[in-house]
């Protein structure tokens, strides 16, 4: 009887799972695809971090993002409404709508990041920083 009532509460607790599992597979539905073909390794791994940037219009999510001189990071841009794409000021890094780009900068300082891609009104006003420190 003990073990009837166990396994009633491991199949009860696997249905939650399924749920849960689906529920959340929808909330993720909208075109989130993982373009991120690099390897996620624990050790020793080519990226130091991963950055993600959300673009709207007509501005980025935030006012500067920072990264480690002369270590591999990730940035990754999400245009969130209309298409924008990114330029790194003073490197020949760019960053496509959807993409990720590995950026390695050795030298510190603040790299403007501008949008790329003519997207309107707010176009040249599109901007914000990288700070690599
Ligand atoms: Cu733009």
């Amino acid at each position: 009887m003990i073990e009837m009532k166990k396994w009633l509460l491991f199949a009860s607790a696997m249905c939650l799972v399924i749920v849960l599992a689906a529920c959340g597979s929808n909330n993720t539905k909208n075109k989130v695809e993982n373009t991120d073909t690099a390897p996620v390794t624990a050790d020793g791994g080519a990226a130091s971090s991963d950055i993600v940037i959300t673009a709207s219009n007509w501005k980025f999510d935030k006012k500067e993002y920072k990264i480690k001189a002369g270590e591999t990071a990730n940035l990754k841009l999400e245009s969130v409404e209309g298409m924008h794409g990114i330029k790194i000021s003073n490197t020949d890094y760019t960053i496509k709508s959807g993409g990720t780009t590995e950026v390695n900068i050795a030298e510190p300082g603040t790299y403007e990041m501008i949008c790329s891609v003519p997207c309107g009104a707010g176009h040249v006003k599109m901007k914000t920083n990288l700070i690599v420190e």
